[in-house]
């Protein structure tokens, strides 16, 4: 195949004024029209708003090209669009070629009778999304109601484009155009390869050997001849395929034999194998893994598990939500997600959702997924709302569906396709629903059974169809924010409804797929969307970047629930920062804890796509919130929890590895004077694949005591290589605990290894967080978050036991700058909070 990229020479036209401005693909209008400063920052203040316009135009994205006559004699000439958003016409020297209505398709037009030797003029005309929504809206029989954000585009669930664009409860309502991969002009003499997908089963135990199946769709324009050759590992398959013209699959069959297992991380290794499929005029390759999975989702004790079984083995699965990490997709790119996945393995996770008000990734997702061994849920793009199921609507899903299953299937890290995020439950939101179920169900029945279930069951014999998140099991509509006992649950009644912390022991999911607490960004990304004299979070640019209509109070109750009230800007942040963090461990360690009933939480959300107030661990520039610190403690494969429940704490030792581990277990009580009253040291063992409690302590009922001591625990393993685990425990709320004033010394070290910190305090200090502010290697960074590096700390978020010398490493991955800072200057921008007392 003879591929030529059309990458250069474009130009953006505002079709109302014919005003132009160049570009090079991949773009979309609002980021093009933002770097030829047309438009102010819409990440900036609430300029948001300022920018709604573009959603609402025409545009055109135009080139001229030269082509080589050579490629005008091959029998198929066709255009590849990969991720066009979303309605457009595509112009070939004016020759219309085609069009697209479903930015989740990739589209192939023939342009052989418009295609020229020498200059072409490529145009391509994009309507605008929000009109096209409401007329569609328009032509709606009845109404079909999607949630409402604060910034709301109406109609988003009409088409078929990433739905977040239309305004979140986190994300901005940008409705942008535009291409998201290459465009490419494809010439060949007589086959191309649509597709290749393929189903492994393991036959034969003795030797490993691994049957694959492989689907290859061939299409031609004229009959004729070729040859498939198919290679994996050593194993190799050759056949004549007789071509008609049209499309076709050819089905080889190779045995593999006793090749490595892929295993989620923190299980083993990840060994990828290339499948090549070759033709004499194509090529197709794709990394895969040999691996088993099943997702256990059978009757039990307590109702219906779901457990993620890979290689025959339960895994625990530990992670986060995804969300497109930019609302401006031209800032896409394998360098960013690769630090955001990083940061989500360092954190000790190994599964990821792929939420459904989000995108199908880019292909460099799941191969870094597949690298890094984060196993991804898969959900449909559907999200909170009522869909239509006129049959266009559904013969456009139907071949998103099937292309998306095909493009995706060969990777070992994909372990589920899931219908939708929460449209079983928004069956229940709106009035018109609720007032005729009947007919909301079967429309919710056609799409989800009829469409995407029926696309898994037919094209992927290896995964589990799941149809909706949070779901109880196939046909069962239930109630799944509140019923604990099966399936998947979305667990949100600490921050929505506004219970305590420790109703997270009122629950023991089965599995987690959602549960959050919000917090704000760090100061540094706050000055970067907010002005200096805004600084305040009740100011006009901070409410603006809080999608949550009650985000900012519940947040503020909560921190007048549990600290002493914050008496500064900063305060307030750090303390809404160190609440989440200590939200979400309360309900990990718990869950944790109750293994083999829970088997697995994917806290909400792991990423921003611009900076927000948000649940988020990470920042939208990269940087790690105290939550990611704590994710990395309270995810780690071994972790001991301390379930503090009305009068006594619970030890549990937790460990998902396969082996055991034995070692001393050490529990100690302190006084807030840093006086150490009561010490143990005991042999423990942390049995493989489970959480078993190793100790219980009785804690005396009397408020005083309470408010005046604190527990910490330590688990010093026999092996010498493996770190101490380590953790902590107040018996109050924080404001209730008379927690002495602290100061904590610290020094900055320069050596061969790396920049290092030496911390130390005469008396316990408590939720002590570590930043840089001011640096220009911090979160403080404008423009595409790919360029920004923030810095790390090998730990952050902990308690300081006194006259216990901490040492932390500085992480500078792709930071090389900050080594040129001396110790001095580091020193001068480090800030230490910790929990204050008054
Ligand atoms: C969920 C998600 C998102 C939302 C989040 C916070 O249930 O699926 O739609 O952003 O809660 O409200």
């Amino acid at each position: 195949m003879q591929i030529q990229t059309i990458a250069t020479n474009w130009k953006l036209i505002r079709e109302t004024d014919q005003s132009e401005y160049t570009c090079t693909l991949p773009c979309d209008n609002l980021s093009v029209l933002l770097t030829a400063g047309a438009v102010p920052d819409p990440y900036y203040a609430d300029n948001e708003l300022v920018v709604q316009w573009v959603g609402d135009e025409e545009w055109t994205f135009s080139t001229e090209f030269e082509l080589d006559k050579t490629f005008l004699q091959k029998s198929q000439l066709f255009l590849q669009l990969d991720r066009i958003d979303t309605f457009s016409e595509v112009y070939l020297n004016e020759v219309k070629v085609g069009s697209t209505k479903n930015m989740f398709i990739r589209y192939r037009f023939d342009v052989s009778r418009a295609v020229r030797a020498g200059n072409n003029r490529l145009r391509i005309r994009l309507a605008s999304p929000v009109q096209a929504a409401v007329e569609l809206k328009k032509q709606l029989p009845y109404p079909v109601p999607h949630q409402d954000y604060p910034v709301q585009a109406q109609g988003r669930n009409l088409i078929r484009k990433v739905q977040s664009h239309a305004g979140w409860d986190w994300g901005p309502c940008l409705m942008v155009s535009g291409i998201y991969e290459q465009v490419l002009l494809c010439a060949t003499p007589l086959e191309r390869i649509e597709a290749v997908h393929h189903d492994a089963a393991l036959t034969e135990t003795k030797e490993y050997l691994w049957h694959l199946k492989v689907y290859t769709e061939i299409f031609s324009r004229e009959a004729g001849h070729t040859l498939l050759r198919v290679e994996c590992a050593g194993a190799v398959s050759e056949q004549q395929v007789e071509l008609r013209p049209g499309p076709q699959q050819v089905i080889s069959e190779l045995e593999v034999k006793n090749p490595q297992l892929w295993w989620p991380s923190g299980y083993g290794q990840q060994p990828l194998y290339e499948l090549r499929v070759v033709t004499p005029n194509d090529t197709s390759r794709q990394n895969i893994g040999f691996r088993s999975i099943e997702v256990l989702t059978e009757p039990d004790d307590y109702g219906i598990g779901m457990v993620f079984r890979i290689n025959g083995r339960n895994i625990f699965a530990k992670g986060a939500n995804w969300i497109p990490p930019d609302a401006l997709p031209a800032r896409h790119s394998p360098k960013h997600y690769e630090q955001l996945l990083e940061s989500a393995r360092q954190a000790n996770m190994n599964m990821i959702r792929v939420w459904g008000g989000g995108q199908y990734e880019y292909d460099y997702f799941y191969d870094i997924c597949d690298r890094k061994g984060l196993l991804v849920w898969q959900d449909f793009m559907f999200s909170c709302a009522l869909y239509p199921s006129s049959p266009d609507f559904l013969e456009n899903v139907r071949g998103e569906a099937e292309y998306q299953i095909k493009r995706l299937k060969h990777h070992p890290s994909l372990v589920l396709w899931c219908g939708n995020n929460e449209d079983i439950g928004a069956l229940t939101w709106f009035k018109e629903s609720r007032e005729n179920r009947d007919r909301y169900i079967i429309d919710y029945d056609r799409l989800n059974e009829g469409v995407l279930g029926r696309a898994v069951r037919k094209l992927d014999l290896q995964r589990k169809w799941w149809s909706s998140s949070p779901s109880a099991g196939e046909g069962d509509y239930s109630d799944c924010w509140h019923d604990d006992s099966k399936g998947d649950m979305h667990y949100w009644s600490v921050w929505h409804e506004g219970k305590p912390f420790e109703a997270y022991y009122e629950v023991t999911p089965r599995f987690c797929s959602e549960f959050g607490f919000q917090s704000f960004p760090s100061v540094e990304s706050i000055r970067n969307f907010t002005p200096p004299e805004q600084l305040n979070i009740t100011s006009p640019a901070m409410e603006h970047h809080q999608k949550n209509e009650r985000g900012n109070s519940i947040i503020i109750s909560t921190i007048s629930r549990y600290f002493r009230f914050p008496q500064s800007f900063e305060e307030i942040i750090y303390l809404s920062r160190v609440q989440q963090a200590m939200a979400i461990q309360t309900a990990v360690e718990y869950w944790r804890s109750r293994r083999p009933v829970c088997m697995g939480m994917l806290y909400w959300q792991l990423n921003d796509n611009w900076p927000v107030a948000s649940w988020s661990s990470l920042e939208y520039e990269g940087a790690w919130k105290p939550l990611h610190y704590s994710a990395k403690r309270f995810y780690a494969p071994r972790h001991i929890a301390l379930i503090f429940n009305t009068d006594k704490i619970e030890v549990h030792g937790i460990n998902d590895n396969f082996e055991a581990l034995s070692g001393s277990l050490q529990l100690d009580l302190y006084t807030f004077d840093g006086k150490l009253v009561q010490h143990s040291l005991e042999t423990s063992t942390l049995p493989a694949e489970s959480s078993s409690l190793l100790k219980t302590v009785a804690i005396p009922a009397d408020r005083e005591f309470r408010a005046t001591h604190f527990y910490y625990a330590r688990f010093t393993p026999d092996t010498p290589n493996i770190l101490p685990l380590e953790n902590s425990r107040l018996l109050m709320r924080p404001k209730e605990c008379s927690i002495h004033p602290t100061t904590i010394r610290s020094e900055i070290i320069h050596s061969a290894e790396g920049i290092k910190l030496r911390l130390r305090s005469d008396t316990p200090a408590f939720f002590v967080v570590l930043e840089f502010e001011g640096l220009e290697t911090g979160a403080l960074h404008t423009g595409p978050p790919e360029d920004a590096a923030p810095v790390r700390f090998s730990d952050n978020n902990f308690t300081l036991l006194p006259n216990c010398e901490k040492w932390i490493d500085i992480v500078v991955d792709g930071n090389a700058a900050l080594f040129e800072h001396t110790a001095e200057t580091l020193k001068q921008t480090l800030k230490i909070h910790a929990l204050r007392s008054f």
